[in-house]
């Protein structure tokens, strides 16, 4: 697959130059933003993960790859909210307690922005009652919990547990993701749904509300 390579191999080699090079010439040859996340970066980051897995790059590499991300959706971000339509929805999201990880996280926003949803983020190591503190406060239809570690997946049960002792779980859908996380788990604490990765993720928030999926060119 030949489409993106440049930006992801500078993505992957945490180049910062070559990434916005390649991310502004992309969107000057015409090219969708959400494919260019879904196709270009998303896969990118999953090959630095598995790398850093490996042994193959280390914590400063890959905090490269991560900066570059960040790099790209700041150019990529206002394309991706600029339909101009009222939002699908309004989505809180964040990374639970005790997790630094916001990658995959951040990637699961910028495509929620992309396929139309209103993506209020509140970064990593996001406490229950600071959860539960917005969703009383913003009213959000979906909360979206991210977790990449075994020891903070627990937050997620913990959270729902918080939404649920405040009287405010039964407004808001509960969708969860990362690594360790499966529906297995996301039944098991009473979340609403799992998603495996970012492009599943918008499809699972649109179920979940029941929203219609977007029109494609032809239809
Ligand atoms: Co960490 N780390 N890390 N780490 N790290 C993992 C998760 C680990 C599997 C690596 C390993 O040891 N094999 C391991 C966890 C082991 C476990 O719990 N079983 C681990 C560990 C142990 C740690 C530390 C404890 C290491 C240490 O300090 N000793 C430490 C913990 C810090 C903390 O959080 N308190 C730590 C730190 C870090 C860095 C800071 C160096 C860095 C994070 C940088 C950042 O996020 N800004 C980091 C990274 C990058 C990783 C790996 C290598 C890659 C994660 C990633 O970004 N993947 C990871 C190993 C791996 O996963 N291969 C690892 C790419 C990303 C696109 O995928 O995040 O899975 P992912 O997101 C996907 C899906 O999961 C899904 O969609 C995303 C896009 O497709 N998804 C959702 C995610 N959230 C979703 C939410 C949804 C729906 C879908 O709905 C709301």
């Amino acid at each position: 697959m030949s489409e993106f390579r440049d930006l992801r191999n500078a993505v992957v080699r945490g180049d910062v130059v070559a990434a916005l090079a390649a991310v502004r010439k992309a969107l000057e040859d015409g090219d969708d933003p959400l494919h260019i996340v879904s196709e270009g970066i998303s896969p990118a980051m999953t090959t630095v993960g598995r790398l850093f897995e490996e042994g193959d790059c280390y914590v400063p590499e890959l905090l490269m790859s991560a900066r570059a991300t960040k790099e790209v959706f700041a150019v990529l971000r206002p394309r991706l909210a600029q339909t101009g339509t009222k939002p699908v929805a309004r989505v809180v999201l964040g990374t639970v307690q005790g997790d630094m990880h916001d990658i995959g996280k951040n990637l699961v926003g910028a495509l929620l922005e992309g396929g139309g949803f209103e993506v209020i983020d509140l970064g990593v190591d996001v406490p229950p009652e600071r959860f539960v503190a917005a969703v009383r406060e913003r009213q959000p239809k979906i909360l979206g919990l991210s977790a990449l570690l075994t020891t903070t997946m627990t937050g997620m049960k913990t959270t729902l547990e918080a939404l649920r002792g405040a009287g405010v779980r039964e407004g808001v859908k509960v969708m969860i993701g990362g690594a360790p996380v499966t529906g297995g788990y996301s039944q098991a604490i009473g979340a609403d749904g799992y998603a495996d990765n970012a492009a599943s993720a918008v499809d699972l928030a649109r179920r979940l509300i029941g929203a219609e999926p977007p029109q494609t060119a032809e239809g």
